[in-house]
């Protein structure tokens, strides 16, 4: 890392007069007013760092750290409406039928009547509830084991808080794997040696300097990129643009593989080969099998660098296993794409230097291990990985992966576990023969069904008997699949405590619910630039805690006060004293290689800078020697077969990558008869999940009648008398919702998006559970991907819809709970 790189931004004040900004700011004419006086203060997030305009105590306007991000999300415009939601948790509460009938009250979980109570009164009850939970079950009976996007800021990491406090008392059930990358995190390691899906890429750079072919398998880089892990710089869109006039120059072949045209290639204006849903492995083998009996594939690279090539081609050729050959036209009777297509497909590949560039989604549904394993075969027989522009990567459309790291090690964060020594207060480890650890996506079974055994990555899991639920930084109500099988396992429940800042499904559904404040009302640092290291930038508190809610600190802090181990829980340090540790720590680790002021410096300028990295191509060193950089799989090779899972002896994930048909599938698949079309929930374009669906003045520039929109084919929405902007009624055997139709040709026929995050809002049982805003989880299903991973097969989900005639009920998912007095 050349000195000369590393320099400070410069004034980046964090509480200079609004004068010394000049006068180019912002949009609306309030804003314009308020900029009379006030501080600007930068702060971070998931979407970017941002500088504020504070005046009056609050946040009048927010705008993007240009020096840094040059290309901002629109989502920065919905940070005010999280601060300012009307859904904010303003006080403690607690559930009315709960207080009244405490273990026996689940039938009405869900009810949303809740009472306000002061924070000793909810702390008390919280600390009563983790008492019982241990003298009667023990630790099994307790799962806080669930993460998610809390929000950034290494310290105020708020799923470590709550583990770290609540793990001081007693121990829990934890999970393994999460619903991003479930399947694909499991299997690769199988056959490349890592998750690949979090690995660091080859560099933008080498592949636009190298490629000639780039596959988008899959894959909406420009939609997904939006948001980071750490907060975002938005680095990787100087490539996308790049890429882009390669495109047009015809420079460069770009072709994407999707069953619909996302916002990527809308943006690139690419070629396009539309493919049926879930129905990739059949279009890659017959893509393997054109390869194999055209020779067109790299025998050399198979026999130096590969193993279980011989049985994966027996399987192709039809002598083993179906006894099926896997010809294009086998395929493509399956995946839509002609024979002939798919032949140009597999030429095409071996015609220059070729870079699959693959997504998340396709592995989020039933069989997800499959694809995942395929490509990387594909990638194999045409023998490029390794090469700068050739191989195969599983994450570019992720937090700034492909952007070259700096080398910076970031700060280090709150701790999540216990100090070295140190025990709960119940020092029970006793599970009484359930799993302590289970696979993420499994646990509404877990409540449904406690004691199965359930085979997972080559073990036994024994599904856990909980009967208390904690639950911080995630939104299970939203993230879970099929909402009604969740309704009936958590009546079973005993008692929900979430600790959360907006009121989302998550605390309708819970019985203790604990205000924390945003990330905006409190001090922290963060690493920017989740894979590229740029630097390091501070978040100032910008405005005090709204209404009760507090740190997730602080909460967590007084509730170890209540069995006597805050002191520990705290090591006896403030947050600005936790923030100037941590720095301190990551100056004396990068000590020598950058160059890191004191905090109070760092403070001030709010953002350390360290440019950008070395290009890099990911899996050189195995291709330069495989003895001596060897892969982490068992064999070090690339495994096309696998001994290791072929022992295993799964039904839905055998010894190579294979075909199999879906639970439930479109185009002409099983249930398409009455389902016939498939439901993608995509990752939203103007929310991370469901965070901002709250903020209002955001919402309203995307929803249809208030409702999360449906995006649907034209021809299939005139079928049905359907017009832009109608309202329409989503539908399976799960459930049911209202949404607001969007007619787009982006979509083909036989395919329809709602965007996962949108809030549960359902009516009442006797009105058929309908939900009133969209959530698509109402209709998802909810089974394991395979014996393997047990992920989420969120994707693998068909439907049916109408136009919504009935009387038009209101939106029921925002707004808080019904506080009964
Ligand atoms: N159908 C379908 N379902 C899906 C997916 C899909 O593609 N389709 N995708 C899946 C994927 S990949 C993921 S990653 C998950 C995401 O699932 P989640 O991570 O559960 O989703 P978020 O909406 O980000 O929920 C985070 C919650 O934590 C709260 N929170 C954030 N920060 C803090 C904090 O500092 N303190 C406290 N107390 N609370 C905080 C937020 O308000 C929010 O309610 O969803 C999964 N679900
Ligand atoms: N704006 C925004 N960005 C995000 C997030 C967010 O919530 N909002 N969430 C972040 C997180 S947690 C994650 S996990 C990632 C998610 O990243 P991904 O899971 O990769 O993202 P998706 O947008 O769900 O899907 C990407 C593409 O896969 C296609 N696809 C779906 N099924 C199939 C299939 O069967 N075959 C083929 N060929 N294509 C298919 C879809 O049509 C879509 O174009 O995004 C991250 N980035
Ligand atoms: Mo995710």
């Amino acid at each position: 890392m050349s000195i000369t790189r590393r320099s400070f931004l410069k004034g980046v004040a964090t509480t200079s007069a609004v004068s010394v900004m000049g006068p180019s700011l912002l949009v609306s004419n309030s804003a314009k007013a308020a900029e009379t006086s006030g501080t600007w203060k930068v702060s971070g997030s998931h979407w970017g760092a941002f500088r504020a305009h504070i005046y009056g105590g609050k946040v009048q306007a927010v705008k993007p750290l240009s020096e840094i991000d040059k290309h901002p999300t629109d989502m920065l415009n919905g940070i005010r409406g999280i601060l300012y939601s009307p859904s904010r948790v303003r006080y403690p509460m607690v559930r009315l039928d709960w207080l009244k009938k405490h273990k026996f009250s689940g039938d009405t979980r869900g009810n949303n009547r809740f009472v306000r109570v002061t924070w000793d009164e909810a702390l008390d009850l919280f600390y009563r509830e983790l008492e019982l939970v241990q003298k009667e079950y023990g630790p099994s009976g307790l799962m806080a084991g669930q993460t998610g996007w809390n929000q950034t800021g290494l310290f105020h990491n708020c799923t470590a808080h709550m583990q770290r406090a609540v793990g001081m008392h007693g121990n829990f059930i934890k999970k393994v794997g999460d619903y991003s990358t479930g399947a694909g995190q499991t299997i690769m390691p199988y056959v490349l040696g890592s998750t690949e899906v979090y690995a660091q890429g080859t560099s933008w750079s080498e592949i636009i300097a190298n490629s000639d072919n780039i596959v988008l398998w899959a894959t909406d880089p420009v939609k997904n990129l939006q948001v980071g892990w750490n907060c975002e710089t938005h680095e990787s869109y100087a490539y996308l643009e790049q890429l882009k006039e390669k495109i047009a120059k015809g420079e460069i072949n770009v072709l994407s593989v999707d069953p619909v045209k996302n916002k990527t290639q809308r943006y690139f204006q690419n070629d396009h080969m539309y493919i049926n849903p879930q129905t990739d492995v059949a279009f890659m083998l017959a893509v393997a099998h054109v390869l194999y009996n055209e020779d067109l594939y790299d025998k050399e690279f198979i026999k130096t660098y590969c193993i279980g090539f011989e049985e994966f081609i027996a399987y192709v050729q039809g002598q083993t296993k179906d006894n099926v050959e896997k010809t294009p036209e086998w395929a493509a009777a399956i995946c839509g794409v002609s024979a002939d297509q798919i032949r140009d497909f597999a030429r095409m590949l071996v015609s220059g230097r070729t870079q699959l560039l693959f997504g998340w989604c396709i592995q989020r549904q039933e069989h997800g291990e499959q694809p995942y394993w395929m490509g990387a075969v594909i990638a194999a027989m045409v023998g490029q990985i390794g090469l700068p522009g050739g191989g195969i990567s599983y994450g570019h459309h992720y937090s700034s992966i492909g952007v070259p790291s700096t080398g910076f090690a970031g700060p280090g964060a709150f701790p999540r576990n216990l100090d070295t020594g140190s025990k709960p207060k119940w020092d029970n480890n006793d599970f009484k023969g359930f799993s302590s650890v289970i696979p993420v996506a499994r646990w509404v079974d877990s409540i449904l069904e406690p004691g199965k055994k359930i085979r997972y990555n080559g073990a036994d899991v024994t599904l856990p008997d909980f009967k208390m639920v904690v639950i911080s930084g995630n939104n299970p109500w939203h993230h879970h699949q099929d909402r009604n099988r969740m309704k009936q396992a958590f009546r079973k429940l005993h008692t929900v405590v979430t600790i959360e800042f907006t009121w989302t499904a998550t605390c309708r559904f819970s019985d203790i619910v604990l205000p924390a404040c945003t990330q905006w009302e409190r001090n922290d640092i963060d690493v920017y630039g989740s894979y590229s290291n740029r630097g390091l930038v501070a978040m100032h508190r910008l405005v005090d805690p709204l209404f009760q809610s507090k740190t997730d600190f602080q909460i967590m802090t007084e509730l170890t006060e209540r069995f006597g181990r805050a002191d520990e829980y705290t090591r006896g340090m403030t947050e600005m004293e936790w923030l100037r540790s941590l720095y301190a720590e990551c100056k004396k680790t990068n000590a020598g290689k950058f160059e890191m002021p004191e905090f109070d410096e760092f403070w001030e300028k709010s953002v350390l800078d360290f440019g950008t990295g070395k290009p890099w191509v990911r899996h050189a060193d195995f291709r330069r020697d495989p003895e001596i950089n060897p892969l982490g799989t068992p064999s070090g090779f690339i495994e096309i077969s696998s001994r290791k899972i072929g022992r295993y002896g799964y039904e839905h994930c055998q010894e190579h990558p294979m075909w199999f048909e879906k639970t439930e599938r479109s185009h002409g698949g099983p249930g398409s008869d009455k389902y016939p079309y498939w439901l993608q929930s995509c990752h939203p374009d103007k929310r991370l999940h469901s965070q901002m669906c709250d903020s209002e003045e955001f919402r309203a520039t995307y929803a249809v009648q208030g409702r999360e929109p449906v995006y649907i084919n034209p021809q299939d929405a005139k079928a049905k008398g359907i017009k832009d902007g109608d309202l329409v009624r989503v539908y399976n055997d799960r459930g049911q919702l209202l949404a607001g139709a969007v007619l787009s040709d982006s979509y083909p026929r036989g395919v329809i998006r709602i965007e996962e995050g949108a809030w549960y809002g359902p009516m009442s049982e006797k009105d058929g559970a309908l939900c009133t805003y969209g959530d698509p989880n109402n209709l998802t299903l909810d089974v394991g991907s395979s014996e393997l991973a047990q992920a989420t097969s969120a994707n693998t989900c068909i439907v049916e819809f109408e136009k919504f005639t009935g009387k038009v009920p209101p939106v029921l998912s925002f707004g808080g709970p019904i506080e009964v007095m």
